[in-house]
Formats: C-alpha cells, sequence, structure tokens
C-alpha cells in the first residue's frame, strides 16, 4: 500500500521530533564523534543528523519509539543533510552517506513494523529542511540585493540529498519548515528533477511556518499566496509545522484547508519556547487541540514538531478513530481555482471580479527615459521609488525591463529583483519579467519568490524553442505572455493574430502542458494614425482578435502593452492617455484583461469631451479613415 492509498482510508499519523528525542539521550560530544570524527578539532555535537553516522542505534531508537506509540509516517534524521547546512561542521562531503544511512535507517525499522501490524503499514518520509540559509533576504541590511545563497546552489544541495533518499526508496519527500517560498520552489525543482532522472515517482509533500501572528512566513509571504507560487507543481499535500502552538496555529491551519488543493498535513510545536527553551504544552493540551482539527474536517495527516515526543504521538490513535475503533472522516481536498494566480507577498487572482489587472510600464529602460538613467547611474533608491509609486498609483503587477545594449542587462535585472524583494510595499505585488533575452527572464525568475508573469516567449525561433521555453518557464513557476508572433514575423492582422494565438494555445497546452490560465496573449498593440494607410486597422484587430480569442481559446487571457498604440502622438500627453482610455475601453469589453501601462493616468473614457471621444474611436475602431 502506498501513502496516497492510505490517505484515504484514514488520518494519517506523522512521528513528533526528532530534536527533542535526541536531547533526552544525553549524548556527549564522543557520541557525536564516533570513530569517524574522532580527531577533529571543531565541535561536533549538535550535527543531529551525523547521529545517523555514528549512533545510528540512537536514531533506530527514537524510529522504533514512535511507530511503536502508533505513528504511521516516520521522518528520516536528514533535516540538515545537504552541503549547505552541513558546512557548518565541516560535513559537506559526508551528505551522500549520511541521507544513505539515514534512509537505511528508517526504512529497515519500518518494514518490522509493517511485517508485524500488517493492517497499518508503516511509511519513511525524507524530511527536507530549508537550509541555514534564504535565498530571499540580504545577510547585509547595507547591502539589500546581496544573497547568502542562490537558487542555483540551493537546487544543486536539494538535488544531491533527495538522489540518494529517494534511490534507498522513501516514500515521500517532505520539504518541511519552509520559511522562504524561494527556497521551497528550488527544493520542489530538485524532487521533480530527481523523479525523472530515477524514473520513479513519490508524492510532495511541503510544509511551511508561520512567522508572526499575522500569518506570514519568514520571508513575508501570505499563505494564498505561497500556494499561488507552488501551484506549477505536482503537490501530494502541503501544511505547517513549528510555527507556534497547536491553539495559535488554527486560523492559518483553516486558511489552507480552504485553499490549498492539496491533502493537509499539520504537526505544530509543543507550544512556543519559554524562558528556559521548553515547551509547555502537555501531550494531554496537545491532544485536545489536535482532536478539534480531525473533528472539524481540516487536516488528513497529524504529527508533532519542536518539544514533541512518543508521549505526544501515543496520544493520536484514539483522536483518529471513533470510540469502535473505525477510521474518522478525513478531510477532502478543495477543487483547483479556476483563475490565474499570480503572487508577490501577496496573492492576485485574476478571478472575475477583477476585471482588469494594469501592469506598470514605468520600470523599463526602453519606455522610460528617467527610468533608463537611473539604472544607468545605479541609482536604485530613486528607480525603486518609481516601482512603488506603480504599486500607490494602483498597479497590480509591475513590468521590469532592463533590455539595453549599454547595460549588463541580467545583472541589473537580478539585482533590482533583489531589491524590490527588500522593499514590502513594492514585492507585494507580482512581477512582470520583460526581456527578449531568455537567459535573463531565467535567472531573474531564481530570484523571486512570488509567482511572476515572463514577458514573453513566441513562435518566433520555431515550435521547439518555443515548446522548450514555455516548459523552462513552467518548472520555474511562473505564467507566461505569449507574444503573437511566429516564424515569419508579427501577426498584424486579425487572421494573423488568430491563427497564431490559436496555433500556440494547441502547443502550448497539448504538447508542453501548461494550464491554459497561466497563458497570457498579447495580439500585438501597434501604432496607428501613424499616416501609413496599412496600420488603419490595427487597434479594431486588436479588439477584434481578443474577441476571438477570449471566446475561442478557453482559460487563456489577453494583455497588451497600450502605450505602444499612440507613438505618433508624442509630447501630446493629454491626447495619448485620452486615446489608450478609448482603445481600453472597447478592448475591455471585447475581453482584454491585463494591460502594461502607465497607472498614474486618470483620465477616464466617460470624462473625454464627446466630440474628442467621437474623434478618437473613429480612430480606433476605423469607423473613418479620415
Ligand atoms: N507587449 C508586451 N510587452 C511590452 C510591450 C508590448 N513591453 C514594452 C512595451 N510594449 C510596453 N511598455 C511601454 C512603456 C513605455 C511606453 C510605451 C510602452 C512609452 N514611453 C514613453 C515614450 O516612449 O514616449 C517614454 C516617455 C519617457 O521617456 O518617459 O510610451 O506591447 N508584452
Amino acid at each position: 500500500m502506498s501513502i496516497e492509498e492510505a490517505i484515504q482510508e484514514r488520518i494519517l499519523i506523522l512521528d513528533g521530533a526528532m530534536g527533542t528525542m535526541i536531547q533526552s539521550y544525553q549524548l556527549e560530544e564522543q557520541d557525536f564523534r564516533g570513530e569517524i570524527f574522532k580527531d577533529i578539532d571543531f565541535q561536533m555535537k549538535g550535527n543531529n543528523d551525523i547521529l545517523s553516522l555514528t549512533r545510528p542505534d540512537v536514531i533506530e531508537d527514537i524510529h522504533r519509539r514512535y511507530l511503536e506509540a502508533g505513528a504511521d509516517i516516520i521522518t528520516t534524521n536528514t533535516f540538515s543533510s545537504q552541503r549547505i547546512s552541513m558546512a557548518d561542521y565541516h560535513c559537506e562531503d559526508y551528505c551522500d552517506e549520511i541521507n544513505r544511512a539515514a534512509a537505511r535507517t528508517a526504512l529497515g525499522v519500518a518494514r518490522q513494523y509493517s511485517a508485524k501490524t500488517p493492517a497499518k503499514p508503516r511509511f519513511v518520509v525524507a524530511s527536507i529542511g530549508p537550509t541555514n540559509k534564504t535565498a530571499s533576504i540580504s545577510p547585509d541590511v547595507n547591502n539589500p540585493a546581496l544573497r547568502d545563497v542562490t537558487y542555483d546552489q540551493l537546487a544543486q544541495a536539494y538535488y544531491d540529498q533527495m538522489r540518494i533518499l529517494v534511490e534507498e526508496g522513501v516514500d515521500g519527500l517532505l520539504i518541511e519548515t519552509i520559511f522562504d517560498t524561494l527556497n521551497a520552489k528550488a527544493a520542489i525543482w530538485a524532487a521533480e528533477e530527481v523523479m525523472a532522472t530515477l524514473g520513479k515517482k513519490v508524492p510532495i509533500m511541503l510544509s511551511a511556518t508561520v512567522s508572526d501572528k499575522a500569518g506570514r512566513t519568514l520571508s513575508g509571504q501570505r499563505l494564498d499566496a505561497f500556494i499561488a507560487s507552488v501551484s506549477h507543481a505536482n503537490i501530494f499535500s502541503i501544511g505547517l509545522n513549528c510555527s507556534f502552538g497547536p491553539e495559535e496555529i488554527k486560523p492559518f491551519l483553516e486558511e489552507l484547508s480552504h485553499k490549498a488543493p492539496y491533502y493537509i498535513s499539520v504537526h505544530p510545536n509543543a507550544g512556543l519556547p519559554n524562558a528556559m527553551g521548553k515547551y509547555d504544552v502537555t501531550p494531554e493540551q496537545m491532544k485536545k487541540q489536535m482532536e478539534t482539527f480531525v473533528n472539524e474536517g481540516l487536516v488528513n495527516i497529524i504529527g508533532g514538531c519542536c518539544g514533541t515526543t512518543d508521549a505526544f504521538i501515543a496520544q493520536y490513535q484514539s483522536i483518529v478513530t471513533n470510540a469502535d475503533g473505525t477510521a474518522k472522516p478525513t478531510h477532502h481536498p478543495v477543487a483547483r481555482s479556476p483563475y490565474l494566480q499570480l503572487s508577490g507577498l501577496e496573492l492576485l487572482e485574476a478571478s472575475p471580479e477583477v476585471k482588469f489587472i494594469n501592469v506598470g510600464e514605468r520600470c523599463n529602460v526602453a519606455g522610460s527615459r528617467k527610468f533608463l538613467r537611473l539604472i544607468s547611474n545605479h541609482q536604485y533608491d530613486e528607480a525603486l521609488d518609481i516601482a512603488r509609486k506603480q504599486v500607490d498609483d494602483g498597479a497590480l503587477v509591475l513590468d521590469l525591463n532592463m533590455d539595453d545594449g549599454l547595460l549588463d542587462t541580467q545583472k541589473e535585472m537580478t539585482t533590482f529583483v533583489n531589491l524590490i524583494a527588500s522593499d514590502p510595499d513594492i514585492s507585494r505585488v507580482p512581477l512582470m519579467i520583460d526581456s527578449s533575452r531568455f537567459e535573463v527572464i531565467e535567472e531573474s525568475l531564481k530570484c523571486i519568490q512570488g509567482k511572476s508573469i515572463v514577458n514573453s516567449i513566441s513562435l518566433k525561433e520555431g515550435e521547439s524553442k518555443f515548446i522548450e521555453h514555455a516548459k523552462r518557464v513552467h518548472e520555474l513557476g511562473a505564467a507566461m505572455i505569449v507574444m503573437a508572433f511566429d516564424e515569419n514575423g508579427q501577426a498584424c492582422t486579425y487572421e494573423q493574430k488568430i491563427s497564431v494565438c490559436k496555433r500556440a494555445y494547441d502547443l502550448l497546452t497539448q504538447k508542453a502542458h501548461i494550464p491554459p490560465t497561466d497563458i497570457i496573449f498579447d495580439p500585438n498593440v501597434l501604432s496607428i494614425a501613424t499616416g501609413m494607410p496599412e496600420h488603419d486597422r490595427y487597434a479594431l484587430d486588436f479588439i477584434n482578435a481578443t474577441a476571438w480569442i477570449r471566446k475561442n481559446l478557453p482559460g487563456s487571457h489577453v494583455s497588451g502593452g497600450v502605450s505602444n498604440l499612440s507613438f505618433a502622438f508624442r509630447g501630446n500627453n493629454y491626447l495619448r492617455e485620452a486615446m489608450h482610455a478609448v482603445f481600453l475601453y472597447h478592448a475591455i469589453n471585447a475581453g482584454m484583461d491585463m494591460g502594461i501601462v502607465n497607472p498614474a493616468t486618470r483620465i477616464m473614457y466617460s470624462d473625454i469631451p464627446e466630440y474628442l471621444r467621437n474623434l478618437l474611436e473613429d480612430v480606433i475602431l476605423y469607423r473613418d479613415s479620415e
């Protein structure tokens, strides 16, 4: 039987803390060193994971006690067993051995218990901790763009760890104590990569930890934003661990349970540590609180974190079954959101109530001379002011573009993205990564914990490149703008626009397996009223193509760079803004639901004097060739 099968039948009991149990054995420095490390000149005590090599008997005993207490799932002693954390003890090069030994010990005892209680098979999931470094927060207040660890370093370290664990045969990967979503995204990528390499599938289980009573992670994300950030992956369960005690964790557990389309787990601390560093919640108190989670149908997996022992887990059996011994009903995962979800620190869902998502256009070196000057001079504080002002002006997403021949585009993009991450007023909103260079897009996404939009991919370089790019964007957890552009160039007419978008949609949904809601078409807003008659129909063709796309390519969205429309009127800002308002009025009615705009504009369709409005409609809707 697999975890996937067992969880449909009953609430599964996870083990309690490893650390608290280890403490109770009062091990000394020599225990941690064993024979292997007997001659080292630094302290090994505190490196709990090394005990899998030096005192495997203790680790085995702890597993046995949890299994004896009724745990269905035990976790390997591998919370910190990757090179990044192991560097603290100069044990980077022992990671393979540690993970192998830990997996074998846990699997060995679990198999004994599965044989003893065949009606209650026991599972081993790998404990994958967050590492001791965070990819979203600077270690230096004076240099907010600095990072202690990169996505690539995390992904590699996690890959190496998980490869051993999956090879050894663990039943699942529990990415736990998530405090930074970017670290977690690297771990998720590694998990999927390991499974693809080994041709072996195990469930991915996530467990986040909230850092404040407002329910945010350490890196500042709200839980619903966190759910959006990991929505690209094939997740089995999601939950909470550590944080506070069981009582304080309840509102956040409810939120996850109501919003995350997965099985739900919870393994809280035995309360918050007191002044002595001890945990005050007793097994009986913990039982009572966990019982309410079970009885309210919030959970599928219950366990314990810091401060819990086998005495806590022993309390759980009676709360997952009724008096007659039958299993209590379990939580049924909620349906996936049918809408596009994006996130910064907060969630942005393109639900029908959000009629139009305006994307701020001003952080673009090609679209603003001022922004180009600031970035060229490395005046980042002023550049951030532009970003912040757009959010204040109501931008729901920020477009970022550093494509300029004289800039180190990749470096400027990652620097600016990292700076934004350090400013919670800006990083509240999702980002749109605008670059014509795909490697710049990839490197930028590796710096962002939220769910972003890539701007853009297209069929310009043919089908195979297009599919490859789409898959990579999806794997990095972003939605994507697809320009109406193919091997023959930009789609200008209505027929070209709809045929390129249709072809792209079919390839994306059938070959690249992209969810339709993550696809945002841009049928090209081109300049009109330029004096060239072949430009006359551009706006009307965009609007008509929009209507066709929304009707015929279900789930997808339509966006466009609105300010392109009025390049012929540069210098006449009132007229340009009035044109944009009239264009948007008609395009939004046709189904355009996103647009790159100047969010500071205040001109509304209804405010434009009728005479001018009529003239603009003549131009935009091509009602009159004059
Ligand atoms: N589709 C997609 N992405 C895009 C575009 C698009 N990204 C870039 C662009 N087009 C949208 N962004 C802008 C930003 C600014 C202007 C136009 C489009 C603009 N800027 C003033 C100008 O050039 O006159 C600059 C004035 C100044 O220097 O301050 O109009 O279509 N997917």
